[in-house]
Formats: structure tokens, sequence, C-alpha cells
């Protein structure tokens, strides 16, 4: 039979299920695939051959990019998920995951959850500054913004544990019927996310339900390139006034002056401050190991 195209929505053990034209099939990987030392992933664009009465995958295409902790590939947009409130915002936290985001390239976008609990407007004025686009939801009110976002792409949520991602995942959609509340409460008959899956979006595009990013390794950032992963700095870095600049001294430093002028916020150049130390140290410390 002919070759068919698709899309690798969910895989567990040597089971996959692939989307054709909003058909799913069950499917296996050939052997040489996993010869070749191929680990397929959620995500991928894989090719289907029938071999007498079963689906096996035989192909892969080329991934636009890969991600390890949660393993989904071809990602088309990533929504960092804050709460107003419960548990109150991180900042150094969500600033060093946007910087890990940024450094892969990835398209990353801010939601404000549980709006109904506090003032957010400090939080969305923040990111908003520093060039991301902002929407607001919470699980009392209609979340279109958030939908509109999310259409025709494929998404993954990242942020801490109790933000809220997997009560907006079943607020798009009641049949994904994801498990939600405290860790360690299992609600029998719900679906914990044990491993990745991609939700298909009634509006289009799809949602990787996953257990979130919850480590970050930004060791791979040298200290004096983090500033390129703080996006909002770039439009004031050609005017400070040494070459390399990396805006942690106030002498002649453009970056930090538009920090006083309050046109780059304060929270994310503490941020900055504060992981530009983490990695100069670790990069110290290596350097003593390799003598
Ligand atoms: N007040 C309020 N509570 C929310 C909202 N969204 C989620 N919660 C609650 O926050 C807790 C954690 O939500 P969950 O979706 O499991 O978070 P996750 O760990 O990010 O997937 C649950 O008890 C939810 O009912 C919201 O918008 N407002
Ligand atoms: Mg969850
Ligand atoms: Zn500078």
């Amino acid at each position: 039979m002919s070759k068919i195209s698709g899309l690798l929505t969910e895989g567990f053990g040597s089971f996959y299920t692939v989307e054709v034209d909003g058909k799913l099939y069950e499917a296996r990987a050939r052997g040489r695939l996993k010869k070749d030392g191929i680990r397929l992933l959620i995500g991928d664009r894989v090719t289907l051959e029938k071999e007498q009465d079963v689906y096996a995958i035989t192909g892969i295409e080329e991934r636009k990019n890969e991600l390890i902790r949660p393993a989904v590939a071809n990602v088309d947009s990533i929504v960092v998920v804050i709460a107003a409130a419960s548990p109150d915002p991180n900042f150094k936290q969500t600033d060093k995951l946007l910087a890990f985001l940024e450094y892969h390239g990835l398209d990353v976008s801010i939601c404000i959850n549980k709006t109904d609990l506090a003032d957010y407007e400090d939080i969305k004025e923040t990111y908003e500054k520093a060039g991301y686009t902002v929407v607001l939801t919470s699980s009392e009110s209609k979340n279109d913004e958030l939908e509109e976002l999310l259409k025709d792409k494929i998404s993954a949520f990242a942020g801490c544990s109790g933000v809220g991602k997997s009560t907006l995942i079943n607020a798009i959609d009641g049949d994904f019927d994801r498990e939600t509340g405290s860790v360690g409460k299992i609600k029998r008959g719900r679906h914990t996310t044990t491993h990745t899956k991609l939700l298909p979006l009634k509006s289009g595009g799809y949602i990787a339900d996953t257990p979130g990013f919850s480590v970050v390794d930004l060791t791979k950032i040298e200290a004096n390139d983090l500033h390129l992963y703080f996006r909002e700095f770039k439009a004031y870095e050609d005017k400070c006034k040494f070459y390399g600049c990396v805006h942690t001294s106030d002498k002649n430093c453009e970056v930090t002056r538009q920090v006083s002028l309050g046109n780059i916020a304060k929270s994310r150049y503490d941020s900055y401050l504060s992981l530009y130390e983490e990695l100069n140290s670790l990069y110290k410390t290596y350097d003593r190991k390799d003598k």
C-alpha cells in the first residue's frame, strides 16, 4: 500500500497513535527506526505504511525543534502560565524559564491565570513591557483570548505546579478531563499527566498535555550571553558605552539607565543579575575543576 503521512499524537510503550486527516491510526514503530537509534516523539510528522494488517511507522520528517522535558517535537508555541496568586508569582523562576525558552528559540507568550484571586496589573505590565503577549484567564470566566492564541498551532503549557494548567485544558474542552488539584490527591477515573499527549483542539491545533517544565537547565548558557535571552534589552544595548557590555554595572550602561527610567521592569533586571551571578559562579567552579 502507499505511504501516508500523519502526526504522532500519543505514544505509550511501543504503541503509537497517528492522526491523519482527523482519523486516528494505531501503529508500531518499524524495527529499522529503532536500529537507527531514532526515538519517536509526540509531535513528530511520520510516514505510515500498512504491513499485512497492521500499520507501521516507517519514516520521520526532520524536526523543527525538540524539547526534552516534556518530550515533544515541533512545538510552535509555549504558553508560560503564572497565577495572579495561590501560588504567588515567582519572578525569578519565571524569568529563568523565559530565558531558557528564548535560548531554545521557541515562540513564547504569557498567560496570567487565577485573575479572580488578586490584582494582576503589575505582572501584566512587567511582561508586556518586556515584549511578550499576555493573556488573562480564570476558571471563573470564558477564556477566548487564550483559545485564540492556541488556534492552529501545536502548543504546550509551562509553569509551576498549581498555577492551573490542567484546569485551563479542561476548560477548553471538558472531554479532555485532565486531573487537577493538589499533587498526591488522585481522583479516580481521571487522567494523570504521566505521558505526554497531543490533545486536538476543536478550533484547530493541539495542546500538549504535559507535566510542565519542572526543571530548567540554563547551564549551557554562558553568563556573558545571558543578556541575549532577555529580549527587552536588545533595543538599548547598542547605546551602552562599552562594546560587549553585560549590563551588570551602572557605569555608562544604557540598560541600567532604562531600568532606572522604568522602561525595563526592575523585577526583570533583578532576575537577570541574579541569574548572571548564578551562571558566573557555575563557570568559575568548572574552571577550577579543569585545573
Ligand atoms: N480561584 C481559582 N482557582 C483556580 C483557577 N484555576 C485553577 N484553580 C485551582 O488551582 C488548583 C491547581 O490547578 P491545576 O489545574 O491542577 O494546576 P496545574 O498544576 O498547573 O495543572 C486547583 O485546585 C484548581 O481548582 C482559577 O482561575 N481561579
Ligand atoms: Mg496539572
Ligand atoms: Zn550595558
